[in-house]
């Protein structure tokens, strides 16, 4: 019998009022059911937001070296765990056990990153126009943060929101996807471990059109900040519009890597791959678009094929694996769902395009994976984002022709360029609307300390990562201080 786990509120872990609860599996092994989970409602977010309240008080009022010192703890918690977070998350939510000890590796980068903000939050100090008067400005907290929270790096992003938040002196409620509540509550409990005070960080478990509604409805909540899909993001952030409370969207991405005629195709291959098929095609970052110019097409398609046909599927946990399962069964449809439009669409097939039950695939969600040719900059496959396993492959004539291919989404996330001239890189770092472009290297695997996040529908002009996480946690304060001792008057007094 699988274990029960509970929501943490103001410091307690306690079930869901309604008794109601639900199940995490295990993507590869769908009768392996990892815990039992409270199903949350109105009523428990409503008593989480108010613990998170309450403690903002204090906690804003806590210094923000002492606040970074309990996000050091949990980092050095993280690393002592590490094996054990990634094993979990393997079984949890699929993905090979390198690439979930990657992702645990990059919630110990970010905490500690963001932990050694606490001494520097900086803000500015300026002349001021009048004598005798001191200006500077200087970050304050927002207030209660809704963090709301993917199934595809469920550990990493976490960290995005929550160390931040903290640091910077808000309160949290965290509400993680519903397929990986375990390891988001072995990430709380980190927390609760490193010492942090009970209300600080409330963790409620459940459903987004229940769970998660209700956060984002919740009046006491000051900021929203979410990663997931364009449909709830745009929900989102009209309901948050509402009563013009923050919201910080992370959403999605239709990412290319152009390959252009002079590219080193070795290193082009290995990098396609990577890219589309790393993480089962999860990540918003996936290089879910080959644009490749005619000249070496052909070469770079019979490799990539090839590459791709080799990938081997299977459970996570084993290390010969390469593709793990998708997260669902309603992803597995949706996966195969663009096989048949894309078959519509009039694009070839060249490698998968079905559902895989050999073997031990036939006990978990594995999707073949596939590679769609031919594919033109107007079809749904080109347009769209499928989250799965599944690169389109779009020929082109010239260099320019590839920007203008790479630009025609609606997203603009990650980015990436071969080739060996330098010019044309600058050309490209130039030209490509997107938050991310790599040069000679794939769209996957940003880095904590330089900021993270896309243009048009991937988001809403706020960056995670890198020193701007902080304008989204943050208000900025300006700040006068006259000690003429007397009435000066900006713009007046000259
Ligand atoms: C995501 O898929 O939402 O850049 C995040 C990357 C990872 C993060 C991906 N560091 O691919």
């Amino acid at each position: 019998m699988a274990q029960t786990y509970h929501n943490f509120v103001a410091g307690k872990w306690v079930p869901a009022r309604s008794g109601k609860t639900f199940e995490s599996i295990n993507p590869a092994r769908k009768k392996e059911v990892l815990g039992i989970f409270p199903c949350s409602e109105a009523a428990d977010v409503a008593q989480a937001v108010q613990a998170a309240r309450r403690e903002f008080r204090r906690w804003r009022l806590t210094p923000a070296p002492r606040r970074a010192e309990i996000m050091f703890r949990a980092a050095e918690i993280m690393v002592s765990r590490k094996e054990e977070l990634a094993q979990i998350m393997t079984r949890e939510m699929g993905k090979v056990l390198k690439e979930s000890r990657g992702d645990v590796q990059e919630g110990i980068d970010m905490t500690y990153f963001i932990a050694g903000e606490g001494r520097r939050l900086y803000g500015e100090t300026t002349p001021s126009e009048l004598p005798d008067k001191f200006a500077m400005s200087i970050r304050v907290p927002v207030g209660v943060v809704a963090a709301i929270t993917p199934w595809n790096f469920p550990l990493a992003i976490p960290t995005w929101k929550i160390v931040p938040a903290l640091v910077s002196g808000n309160t949290v409620v965290f509400k993680p996807a519903e397929d990986t509540p375990l390891v988001a509550t072995m990430l709380v409990q980190i927390f609760e471990e490193a010492g942090l005070p009970g209300g600080v960080l409330n963790l409620v478990h459940g459903f987004g059109e229940e769970a998660g509604a209700a956060l984002v409805a919740h009046p006491g909540v000051d900021l929203v900040s979410f990663t997931g899909s364009c449909e709830v993001g745009q929900q989102v952030a009209v309901r948050c519009a509402q009563d013009f409370r923050r919201v910080s969207l992370e959403m999605g991405g239709k990412n290319a890597i152009l390959i252009m005629e002079d590219a080193d195709l070795d290193l082009a291959v290995e990098g396609a791959v990577w890219g589309a098929c790393g993480t089962t095609g999860q990540r918003c970052t996936a290089a879910s678009r080959l644009i490749v110019h005619k000249q070496v097409a052909r070469e770079f398609t019979e490799r990539f094929v090839s590459a791709v046909s080799r990938l081997r599927l299977g459970d996570g946990m084993k290390a010969e694996t390469d593709v793990g399962p998708v997260i669902n069964e309603a992803q597995l449809k949706r996966v195969d769902s663009y096989t048949q439009i894309a078959r519509q669409e009039g694009a070839s097939i060249l490698c998968g395009g079905e559902v895989a039950v050999e073997g031990e695939c036939a006990e978990g969600f594995f999707y073949k994976p596939t590679v769609f040719a031919q594919v033109t900059p107007l079809m749904r496959i080109a347009r769209e984002e499928i989250f799965g396993p599944c690169p389109a492959l779009l020929p082109v004539g010239s260099f320019e022709e590839a920007l203008e291919v790479a630009n025609s989404t609606s997203y603009g996330l990650s980015s990436a360029i071969y080739t060996r001239d330098v010019n044309r890189a600058f050309v490209a770092i130039q030209e490509l609307a997107a938050g991310i472009t790599y040069v000679n290297a794939s769209t996957i695997g940003a880095e904590v300390h330089l900021p993270f996040g896309g243009i048009c529908h991937t988001g809403n002009g706020h960056r995670e990562g890198g020193k701007t996480v902080l304008d989204i946690f943050t208000e900025w304060k300006a700040v006068y201080v006259d000690y003429s001792g007397k009435l000066q008057k900006a713009q007046i007094d000259r």
